[in-house]
């Protein structure tokens, strides 16, 4: 069978070239205006990035190199071994986005193994250094932490310091990229096991990745590590533009090596209008629930809106709700919701989450600022690892960063193997906006 690293070989150099042609025939061919309301507003629709590994349509969603969420489901080998039976493996979709082709069951089985050797790179000083850290600093600070002190094992920033020549840099890059997925497992469960248990973290490496990883967090249950799976797989990659994805490919520019991109990466995730916002979600429902509860009234459509425009008065976002680039229900969180009805159709939180579901969009339309009054991805997350009794919702990001890492790297691998130049967009005054306004 040829490897992951044979049919990458094999794309490197056509792929350099059909990108070279591109630039040298088409170059100059203009594919967008910018506006000073996008200038002001967070570039908002402005195109500047090239991202090969997925793309992210408004009306319809994620595509992980051309295929949807459902179309994944459908055709990437899975742990029974067969496509459409259970959730795909997370080492499918690393493969689908690093190759862009679909692997076979015996293709993702090598890769899980190396995944697993790999896993014996992380650093001796990373485990006592997160056992050192206080147990409440968030978990999300912490994995930032950790990936960052295991960057002493970088073999990119080895070889750019022995003078490696540039058209080598993506073979360290790769090195860098299977170690890092191959170790943040270890980093985010000692985290949990530290934070809210005994430290202790059991593998099982006759597992697949992800089974492998909800071990190490200390679930034993199939149904978990299917979620898990669902989970890993559909955080991975959101196209360029989004700030943890966007980080690490800003910071990856500067030839900071895969650990450093992407710790940063974490950091941008850890914000509440990004990746926190899963936690926030849970902690909304909580202060909903509490809040009924003393006041001896039901959760239910009445009382769910009620609270909503209480969050809106006070000025303050429905986590959860809302998105930058899409205008319809994000089809991650539709795919949790399915899972939700297989699982776990009368758990009390999965149905609170459904009437939310039934009332948000109306409430957010009517409130009239928000471009998406449907769910995102975060909306969903926590219910469903709530109902398997994991329920540290502080720590929730944390998964979202394991999986992040994925669509991050395995551009950052292209970025590097096509040479992509340092990101250096160009920024203005005010003064300078507003003399350009009066002369335009
Ligand atoms: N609740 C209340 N107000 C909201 C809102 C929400 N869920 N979503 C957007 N708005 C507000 C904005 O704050 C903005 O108000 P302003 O004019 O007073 O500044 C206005 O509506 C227009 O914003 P909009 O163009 O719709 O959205 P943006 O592209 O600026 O922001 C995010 C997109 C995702 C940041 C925004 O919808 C939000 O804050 N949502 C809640 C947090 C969240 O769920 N984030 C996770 C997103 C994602 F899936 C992920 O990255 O994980």
């Amino acid at each position: 069978i040829t490897t992951l690293q044979e049919t990458l070989a094999a794309q490197v150099p056509g792929k350099q070239a059909k990108l070279a042609a591109l630039k040298k025939e088409h170059g100059s061919k203009v594919i967008g205006k910018v506006t000073i309301d996008q200038l002001i507003g967070g570039a908002r629709g402005v195109k500047c990035m090239l991202w090969e590994t997925s793309n992210l349509d408004a009306e319809e969603g994620i595509r992980f190199r051309g295929l949807t969420i459902p179309e994944c489901q459908q055709v990437l080998p899975t742990y029974s071994g067969k496509a459409g039976d259970g959730e795909p493996l997370l080492e499918s979709l690393i493969w689908l986005l690093l190759t862009s082709e679909v692997p076979t069951k015996e293709q993702v089985d090598t890769l899980t193994a190396e995944l697993h050797e790999r896993s014996s790179k992380l650093p001796s000083h990373v485990v006592p250094l997160l056992n050192s850290l206080p147990k409440d600093m968030h978990p999300m600070t912490q994995f930032s932490i950790g990936l960052n002190a295991a960057q002493t094992a970088s073999s990119f920033a080895k070889a750019y310091a022995d003078g490696v020549p540039k058209n080598e840099y993506h073979l360290y890059a790769l090195e860098d990229i299977l170690n890092v997925f191959a170790v943040i497992p270890e980093i985010a469960a000692t985290i949990y096991r530290n934070v809210y248990f005994d430290g202790v973290v059991t593998k099982d490496q006759s597992l697949d990745y992800s089974g492998n990883f909800c071990r190490m967090l200390g679930y034993n249950n199939p149904s978990f590590d299917e979620l898990m799976r669902l989970y890993l797989c559909i955080h991975t990659d959101h196209e360029g533009g989004n700030a943890s994805a966007h980080t690490t490919h800003l910071v990856g520019s500067t030839l900071s090596d895969p650990y450093l991109s992407y710790a940063a990466g974490l950091n941008a995730l850890a914000g509440p209008l990004h990746g926190l916002a899963n936690q926030e979600v849970l902690k909304w429902i909580q202060a909903l629930q509490e809040k009924f509860e003393k006041e001896g009234k039901e959760v239910n459509a009445d009382t769910i809106t009620e609270f909503a425009w209480e969050t809106l008065n006070a000025k303050k976002v429905i986590p959860g709700y809302g998105h930058a680039v899409l205008r319809k229900t994000d089809p991650r969180y539709t795919c949790q919701r399915e899972f939700g009805l297989k699982h776990m159709p009368d758990d009390p939180l999965f149905k609170i989450v459904e009437t939310i579901y039934q009332v948000m969009p109306g409430i957010l339309t009517e409130h009239g600022k928000v471009a998406n009054p449907y769910p995102n991805v975060d909306s969903h997350s926590g219910v469903l690892l709530w109902h398997y009794g994991f329920t540290q919702y502080q720590y929730y990001t944390v998964l979202f960063g394991v999986s992040r890492a994925v669509g991050g790297l395995c551009q950052l691998y292209w970025d590097r193997a096509l040479g992509l130049p340092l990101e250096r967009p160009k920024s203005h005054t005010p003064e300078w906006l507003e003399s350009f306004a009066k002369n335009n």
